[in-house]
């Protein structure tokens, strides 16, 4: 089932020229509109004249999450406030949050967008969807909530945590499709074992809808093979829309993007400069038909491949590889460097090691030290010195493989490393720069 037929198999020509309406309605709009960005525009002598095919974007410049912090809250939206609808902002830590606005049209084709995720990925009108991120000023479970409600399922809104009680309600509403983070679809599955609830004859699950977060194939299979579902992708960020932005259909060989609404492009982190298609690098994104927060380039900071070439499920909308990491996420350790997926496969490809893990890094002496932390599965190696040994020294020469570098491993007790239930998993501690 396509939810959009029309929009989501236009032939590539026709998308492109669709496409480049869209990118000089919004570059003109912008430069209209939007203070900041049409200084940007004027200090190279660019006018939205000069936009005249879909290549000339590379002389666009780009807007990074500090734009947003810079014109925060509302000085780089393109309508008046009492245009806007629905107000959402990203979950930073420190300082002022990232602020996004929707009026009643984006809200419309952000639902419209949801929709089709949640039906490429094969969720079906009489499903019932439980959405385990937490509602409020995060994108993700609004975005996913109004997409389902569009497709026609029974939407079950608990939002985050509460673990027991999602467990009892899967149950008794019979759920079939779950809505979280990764991370949190772990959770869910050890609390189950812990509570002695046996998934595959209780629960009614059968597909799970995962984004927000990184998290490698090896952690798909884990899922898959603890809660006995489907596990798919999809992926987003609050700046362009929230979810929405790309997701897996049924041939899980990469997520489509949209994009009849998201124009995407890759860029070498460093040099700024475009990648050809099939090049591993920096996502970059415009909006082609948002009123309220136009995005021009957007640099996400996550690492992906695009693939424009035709997919088995008859989209023809290109797809982009799963998310590698983010480039501010890498870790250059004594000048190699380093992305936490890569020690996430690892650890979760050897048996004998739980999906829970945890990465330190320290600065000795002006040398950096990588320690992870990963939790054995089997609760009878506590009294095993030998089977540890074993154990350790096995996945310390993988890492080696993989990193080209020594790492200190630890092996912990089960249930050691703190679980993350609300929001998104923190998995690296970076402490070369905490004080003395
Ligand atoms: O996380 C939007 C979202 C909600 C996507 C629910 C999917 C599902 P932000 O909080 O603004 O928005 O965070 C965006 O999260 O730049 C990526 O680094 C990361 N991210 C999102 N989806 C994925 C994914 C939402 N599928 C940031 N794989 C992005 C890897 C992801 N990373």
């Amino acid at each position: 089932m396509i939810w959009n037929q029309k929009r989501e198999c236009m032939p590539r020509k026709e998308l492109q020229a669709f496409q480049l309406e869209g990118l000089k309605w919004t570059v003109g709009r912008v430069y209209e509109s939007v203070t900041f960005y049409r200084a940007k525009m004027d200090a190279i002598g660019l006018k939205p004249k000069h936009i005249k095919t879909l290549a000339d974007v590379k002389h666009l410049p780009f807007m990074t999450k500090q734009d947003f912090r810079d014109n925060y809250p509302f000085n780089n939206f393109a309508v008046p406030k009492e245009k806007l609808v629905r107000i959402h902002a990203s979950s930073g830590t420190t300082g002022k949050p990232t602020v996004v606005g929707y009026t009643a049209a984006d809200l419309e084709m952000w639902t419209e967008l949801m929709a089709r995720i949640v039906c490429q990925a094969g969720v079906r009108p009489e499903d019932t969807a439980q959405i385990a991120f937490s509602y409020g000023l995060f994108t993700g479970a609004f975005g996913l909530h109004y997409g389902l409600e569009r497709l026609g399922c029974a939407v079950v809104p608990i939002g985050g945590g509460n673990t027991e009680k999602q467990l009892m309600l899967m149950e008794d509403f019979g759920t079939t499709v779950l809505i979280s983070t990764p991370s949190y679809a772990l959770y869910l599955a050890e609390r189950a074992a812990e509570l002695g609830i046996d998934i595959q004859k209780r629960l009614k699950l059968r597909v799970g809808l995962f984004g927000s977060e990184p998290w490698t194939e090896e952690m798909r299979q884990q899922i898959q093979d603890r809660l006995h579902i489907l596990a798919t992708d999809n992926y987003g960020m609050s700046e362009l829309i929230g979810p929405g932005v790309a997701g897996e259909c049924e041939s899980m060989a990469g997520m489509h993007i949209a994009e009849d609404h998201f124009l995407a492009e890759t860029i070498d982190s460093e040099s700024g400069e475009p990648l050809p298609c099939g090049a591993e690098g920096e996502l970059v994104f415009t909006s082609l038909d948002k009123e309220a927060l136009p995005v021009i380039r957007y640099r996400t900071k996550d690492i992906s491949v695009l693939d424009d070439s035709p997919c088995a499920c008859g989209r023809t909308h290109a797809r982009m590889r799963k998310i590698l990491g983010r480039s501010d996420d890498m870790l250059i350790i004594r000048g190699i460097n380093i992305f936490p997926s890569q020690i996430e496969a690892v650890l979760l490809s050897t048996p004998g090691v739980g999906p829970h893990y945890q990465i330190n890094v320290w600065r000795k002496n002006y040398l950096d030290d990588l320690e992870v932390l990963v939790e054995f599965t089997d609760d009878s190696m506590l009294d095993n010195y030998k089977k540890l040994d074993l154990l350790t020294t096995q996945l310390k020469e993988r890492l080696h493989n993989v990193l080209g570098i020594n790492v200190k491993l630890r092996l912990v007790e089960p249930h050691s490393i703190e679980r993350t239930t609300l929001g998104k998993a923190k998995r690296v501690f970076d402490h070369r720069n905490d004080p003395k």
